[in-house]
């Protein structure tokens, strides 16, 4: 299937995405294993359907993306750029950011990413506050996880983004860790209601159900964008690989049930079977043949 403006909000457009995410990355984490890739690498593996449903409800021609250090899958929603993405990985001069910026400095057109936990959040705002002042009805999208909000910035980007009624959305993909500690030893409180005080209203989704992602996405950035200020979608995912490359001290029975509520699997039950091994080939063959001429 083609994506188009029309389409991209479908069940099978949104599957298309995360299964490129999911053969990208799969084949990222080999090429490491390998020592083809430069540096380190962060997969979303099992949280393709938030990138895949929040980047299908953005405007792609005005809306701005602040990623983080898990943003492979975050870029592919945005671009589909699998040759420039898996080159800047692997150091090469035709990678996207020619190979200087690597999985996590990742730049193209309206898209930025920075590993730094926390950092984006002012950068966001500023940005957002850039976008009010030119009145261009762009809204600018923060991809965040659940450790991450445990740096202080977000409350100052919080209180000016919500002073300032400017058009930011953070979207927190809340997998339970921050590397190798579970939320539940990093954070007090529910991190769902940490705007509430601000005002900034709050949508919760879980994350692996790529329609209700894109439901919800769409809804809080109509709000967003008629001017009423911030908003935050608090996504419930889990991270299926390791933090990194092999550093993983999780229970393996936890990572073989959350296997089982996966969301390319689950969409895959609202669709033709022929129809997603279809694409399952396709996008495998896509990666293997980019792979092959960047060796
Ligand atoms: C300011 C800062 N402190 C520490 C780190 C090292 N670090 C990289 S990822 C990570 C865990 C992040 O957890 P979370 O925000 O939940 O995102 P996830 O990795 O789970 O997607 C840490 C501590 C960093 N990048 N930046
Ligand atoms: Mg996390």
């Amino acid at each position: 299937m083609l994506k188009t403006l029309e389409n991209r909000g479908s069940l099978r457009a949104m599957y298309e995405t995360m299964a490129l995410i999911r053969a990208v990355e799969t084949s990222l984490l080999d090429l490491f294993g390998k020592g083809k890739l430069r540096g380190t690498v962060h997969t979303g593996i099992g949280q393709e359907g938030i990138a895949a449903g929040v980047v299908a409800a953005l405007d792609l021609e005005r809306d701005v993306i602040c990623s983080n250090h898990r943003g492979h899958g975050h870029y592919l929603a945005y671009c589909g750029d699998a040759k420039g993405l898996i080159a800047e990985i692997m150091g090469l001069p035709v990678g996207v950011c020619r190979g200087v910026g690597g999985s996590q400095h990742l730049h193209k057109r309206n898209f930025y990413s920075n590993g730094i936990l926390g950092g984006m959040a002012p950068v966001s705002v500023g940005m957002a506050m850039a976008e009010k002042t030119s009145k261009s009805g762009a809204i600018v999208v923060q991809f965040a996880g659940d450790g991450a909000l445990a740096e202080g910035a977000f409350y100052e980007s919080f209180n000016i983004a919500a002073l300032w009624k400017l058009p930011y959305l953070l979207v927190v993909e809340d997998n339970g860790y921050a590397q190798s500690t579970p939320r539940a030893l990093e954070q007090s409180g529910k991190l769902a209601d940490r705007p509430k005080p601000f005002g900034i209203p709050v949508v919760e989704v879980d994350g692996n159900d790529v329609e209700a992602v894109y439901e919800a996405a769409e809804q809080l950035i109509e709000h967003i964008r008629s001017g009423a200020g911030p908003g935050m979608l608090y996504c419930t995912t889990y991270r299926l690989a390791p933090h990194s490359k092999g550093d993983d001290i999780r229970d393996k029975a936890e990572i073989a049930e959350a296997w089982t509520r996966e969301p390319i699997a689950r969409a895959r039950t609202k669709l033709a079977p022929d129809y997603c091994d279809a694409v399952d080939e396709a996008v495998a063959t896509h990666v293997r043949d980019i792979i092959e001429a960047l060796a």
